[in-house]
C-alpha cells in the first residue's frame, strides 16, 4: 500500500521509466500510452472518491491535453507536472459559476428568497437551520417557511429550529398548499422588513412527476432568487441523477452536499458540478448549526491526492 497518490503515481512512472526516459532523451513528447500508465493511479483514486466515470474520463482527457503539450527534461518532472495539471484541471471544473451565498444575499433584493429542494432525508431542513444561523451571524433577519406540509412532524421540526435560532416560522396546518405557505412567508417578510426567507419543502423522489409539478408550482408562486438542491454525499452516483432531474424539472442555482462527515470522499461534488454546471456552495459536516463549510475546490483536490484533513468548521473558513 502506498500512502499518498503522489507515491502511487511515482511508482507508476518508475515502472514506465525506460520508455519515458527514451522519449525525453530524444526530445519527444511523452506518448499518450505512457501518460495513460502514469495517470492510472489517479484514475483509480478518483473512482474510489466516488467521482463518476464520465467525469473521470473527461478529467483524464483534459490532463492528457495539458501534459501531452509539455516536453520534460527529466522523468521526475512528470510527477510534479501531473500534480500541477490535476489541480489546474480540477479547479477549472469546480470553478464553474462559483458564487458565495452570503454575498448573493447581501447584494440581493429584499426579502431575498431561497428555496431548498431534494429527495427525502438528505438534510434539507437541518441545512436550512444552518444557513439561517450563518445569515443571522451576518446581522441578516430570517423568516422560515414551513412548506413541507406533507411529512408528519415536518412543521414541528422546523418550528423547533426557529425557536432555537430565534427566527419566525410561517406555517399552516398539515396538508395545506405548500405554495400558499411560501407566499405567506414572503408577505410576512415584506411587511416586517425581514431580509431573507428560507423555504423548506417536502422531500420527494426525482422520479415522481406529480410531486415535481407541485414543487414547480411553489417555485412559480414564490419566485425564489435562488433554488438550492440539497444532496446526500453518501448517495454517490444517485445524487448526480437526482440533481439532474431537479435541474430539468425546476431549475437549480446551486448545491449543498450533506453528510460529508460520514462519507468524506466528496467526489460527488465534482460529478454534480460537472453534470448540471452549477456550483457546490457548502458542505455539511455534522448535525450542529456550525457544521457547514463553504465549499473550496482545494479541499476536494487534497482529499483525492490523499493529503487532506477533514473540512474545518464555519468560523474558520470565510466565504
Ligand atoms: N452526520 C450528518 N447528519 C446530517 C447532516 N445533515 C443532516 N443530517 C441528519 O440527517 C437526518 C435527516 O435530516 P433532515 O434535515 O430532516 O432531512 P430532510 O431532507 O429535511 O428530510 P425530509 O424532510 O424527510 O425530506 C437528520 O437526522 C439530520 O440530523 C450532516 O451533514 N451530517
Ligand atoms: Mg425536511
Amino acid at each position: 500500500m502506498f500512502r499518498t497518490l503522489r507515491e502511487r503515481i511515482s511508482k507508476a512512472s518508475d515502472e514506465a521509466a525506460g520508455e519515458i526516459e527514451r522519449d525525453i532523451k530524444r526530445g519527444r513528447k511523452v506518448s499518450g500510452k505512457r501518460l495513460d500508465e502514469v495517470l492510472w493511479p489517479l484514475e483509480v483514486a478518483l473512482l474510489e472518491a466516488d467521482v463518476a466515470l464520465p467525469v473521470v474520463e473527461e478529467l483524464k482527457a483534459e490532463m492528457k491535453r495539458r501534459l501531452g503539450e509539455a516536453r520534460f527534461s527529466r522523468r521526475e518532472d512528470i510527477e510534479s507536472s501531473i500534480s500541477a495539471a490535476f489541480r489546474e484541471s480540477l479547479v477549472k471544473m469546480l470553478g464553474k459559476g462559483r458564487t458565495s451565498l452570503v454575498k448573493r444575499v447581501e447584494d440581493g433584493e429584499r426579502p431575498f428568497v431561497i428555496m431548498f429542494v431534494g429527495v427525502n432525508g438528505t438534510g434539507k431542513t437541518t441545512t436550512i437551520a444552518k444557513v439561517a444561523n450563518r445569515l443571522q451571524k451576518r446581522e441578516l433577519t430570517v423568516v422560515l417557511a414551513a412548506a413541507d406540509t406533507f411529512r408528519a412532524g415536518a412543521i414541528e421540526q422546523l418550528q423547533l429550529h426557529g425557536e432555537r435560532l430565534g427566527c419566525r416560522v410561517i406555517q399552516q396546518k398539515a396538508g395545506s398548499d405548500p405554495a400558499a405557505v411560501a407566499y405567506d412567508a414572503i408577505e410576512h417578510a415584506r411587511a416586517r422588513r425581514r431580509d431573507v426567507v428560507l423555504i423548506d419543502t417536502a422531500g420527494r423522489m426525482q422520479t415522481n412527476s406529480n410531486l415535481m409539478d407541485e414543487l414547480a408550482k411553489v417555485k412559480r408562486i414564490a419566485k425564489p432568487h435562488m433554488t438550492i438542491f440539497v444532496g446526500d454525499s453518501l448517495a454517490g452516483n444517485d445524487a448526480i441523477e437526482q440533481a439532474r432531474r431537479f435541474e430539468e424539472a425546476i431549475g437549480l442555482d446551486g448545491v449543498i452536499l450533506c453528510k460529508v462527515d460520514a462519507d468524506a470522499k466528496g467526489g460527488s461534488a465534482l460529478s454534480i458540478t460537472h453534470t448540471i454546471g452549477k456550483p457546490v456552495l457548502y458542505l455539511c459536516v455534522g448535525q450542529g448549526y456550525d457544521d457547514i463549510v463553504p465549499f473550496q475546490p482545494k479541499w476536494l483536490i487534497e482529499r483525492i491526492l490523499g493529503e487532506g484533513d477533514p473540512p474545518e468548521k464555519a468560523e474558520v473558513i470565510s466565504e
